[in-house]
């Protein structure tokens, strides 16, 4: 129960509560590639012996080095002690070989493909005020929990059903420290475009700097899906955000909820709304008022 070192060695092929054996996971199709692995659909059958659907993440073969075992597990752990409704649960991990990921399966994927798939659906009003209360909810919860999040992005919200979104991909989070920020102590592999200039510039990641990120996030949101900043190179993109350029406001976001993206992305972390009034900004609006 009580053990993170998934090195040890378990001949016993039996379900005990640290693993899931093989046997319990059948791996479906692919459902989508990450940059280190891919998510396949599979079942895996419970305690009760009963079937669920889930999504299986696992490192491609190519990519099995001692980096990305590390983010897979930090992953892993960070999952480990999250339980809310907003974020995406993990089931298990199976040692395998291949090493396996086991989480929830949301059948509807991410925002982005779904706002693709039903672009003549979607009432702005509607779906994305209630997927940025979701989004919000989820990260207040995480700041209760002392993690920063570190890749808040629209390709990071998954839906289970049209009116229930959830935070997935934890491979970047952290503990936060005494002072509530993270300092990064190398650059990595990162998402600039979504980064407040304290991450870019200093490397410090806080519950503000990923304020800073859902702002990016409801953008993409309102936008349809659209790339930030084009396929402009994150070097360009954060010189513009230091000279004081922002996002423009998208077509179908009311001037009320742009301004809140603005002030997501106040260059003062401390002029930033905190998740908990977002929660109250985006549960709150009536819809009739824009
Ligand atoms: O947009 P998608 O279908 O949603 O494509 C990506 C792909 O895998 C790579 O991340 C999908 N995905 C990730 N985690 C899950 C999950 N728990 N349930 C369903 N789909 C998932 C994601």
């Amino acid at each position: 129960g009580n053990n993170n070192n998934i090195s040890h060695t378990n001949n016993n092929n039996n379900e005990n509560e640290d693993y899931i054996s093989l046997d319990k996971l059948k791996r479906g199709n692919i459902i989508g590639e990450g940059e280190f692995g891919s998510v396949y659909k599979g079942t895996y059958v419970n305690l009760k012996g009963e079937a669920t659907s889930v999504a299986i993440k696992t490192l491609r073969e190519d990519q099995v080095n001692q980096n990305n075992i590390k983010t897979f597990l930090v992953e892993v752990q960070v999952m480990q002690k999250l339980d809310h409704e907003c974020i995406v649960r993990l089931i298990g991990i199976c040692k395998g070989p291949p090493l396996q990921m086991v989480q929830e399966y949301l059948a509807l994927g991410s925002i982005l493909q779904y706002m693709d798939a039903n672009k003549e659906k979607i009432r702005p009003n509607h779906e994305f005020k209630m997927w940025a209360a979701q989004i919000a909810i989820g990260m207040n919860y995480l700041e209760q929990q002392r993690f920063v999040h570190r890749d808040l992005a629209a390709r990071n919200i998954l839906l289970a059903t049209p009116e229930q979104a959830k935070i997935s991909d934890f491979g970047l989070s952290r503990m936060v420290g005494m002072e509530d920020f993270y300092r990064a102590s190398t650059g990595g592999k990162w998402p600039l475009k979504w980064y407040a200039p304290e991450s870019y510039n200093y490397a410090q990641f806080s519950h503000k700097s990923d304020v800073w990120s859902f702002g990016v996030t409801i953008w993409e949101m309102f936008s349809f899906g659209a790339h930030p900043w084009g396929d402009m190179k994150g070097a360009e993109a954060i010189k513009l955000i230091d000279s004081g350029q922002r996002l423009e406001q998208p077509n179908a976001c009311p001037k009320n909820i742009y301004d809140v993206m603005l002030q997501c992305w106040d260059f003062d972390m401390n002029r930033r709304p905190t998740f908990s009034e977002l929660v109250k900004i985006f549960q709150s609006e009536p819809e009739h008022d824009y």
